[in-house]
């Protein structure tokens, strides 16, 4: 999977550089590639935004920058998605499709957004990470970056997707580790017991529980 994000704060995007993700592109598992929007301004003072016509508050992103930002791209069967809150709301059945993409590239709006004619010309899909309002589509774009790369073989195991929230409509089992007693609470028995069929059974009684008590509403979706 190969990413191509077109932002104006490239080092926003410092996280991805940490952890699973970061281990994942190290080893080339996926490719991440940030386009910085302002070294395509053709301005003297590399100026990026101007006022809104009509007027009102905060700056505009011009359409001609963004534009030649996005053609230094080679974009062969890559889907252009705009980080929006008036996009589609991004979920786990959106994200595993997403994942069959072999190149998505990512365009990030900041102030009061991008100029209208260069979305129509460009985004094939404007997607939302929920409803509220946020300073920039980078961190957006990075929440997109993470959920869908681990779709991506060897960057996390296949059986934790499997088994995780969401996965067959239904929200995780609890976890324990170690130690045994904490606080004075003990792990569940059945966990030392060795006993898988066992074990297996608990899980999923407890995951039903915890979907029915706190996400009815995803259950038989
Ligand atoms: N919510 N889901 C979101 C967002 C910020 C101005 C357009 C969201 O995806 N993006 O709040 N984005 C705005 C900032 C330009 C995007």
């Amino acid at each position: 999977m190969k990413f191509d994000v077109l932002t104006l704060f490239p080092e926003m995007f410092e996280q991805l550089n940490m952890s699973i993700i970061g281990r994942a592109r190290e080893k080339k598992l996926i490719e991440v590639n940030l386009v910085n929007i302002r070294d395509f301004s053709k301005d003297k003072h590399k100026k990026v935004d101007d006022t809104p016509y009509g007027g009102g508050a905060g700056m505009v992103m011009r359409p001609d920058v963004v534009y030649e930002a996005y053609k230094s791209i080679n974009k062969e069967n890559a889907k252009v998605i705009y980080m929006s809150p008036q996009g589609k709301k991004l979920n786990q059945k959106k994200v595993e499709e997403l994942a069959k993409q072999e190149h998505i590239i990512i365009l990030c709006g900041h102030y009061e957004g991008i100029d209208q004619r260069v979305i129509d010309k460009i985004v094939d899909e404007e997607i939302s990470i929920g409803d509220y309002v946020l300073t920039g589509g980078e961190l957006p774009a990075m929440v997109l970056i993470d959920a869908v790369s681990r779709y991506s073989d060897g960057v996390i195991a296949k059986e934790s997707r499997e088994e995780e929230s969401f996965a067959n409509n239904m929200l995780e089992y609890p976890q324990y580790t170690r130690p045994e007693i904490f606080e004075g609470v003990k792990v569940p028995e059945v966990l030392l017991s060795g006993h898988h069929k066992n074990i297996d059974k608990w899980r999923e009684e407890e995951a039903l529980k915890i979907t029915k008590r706190k996400r009815p509403d995803i259950l038989n979706t």
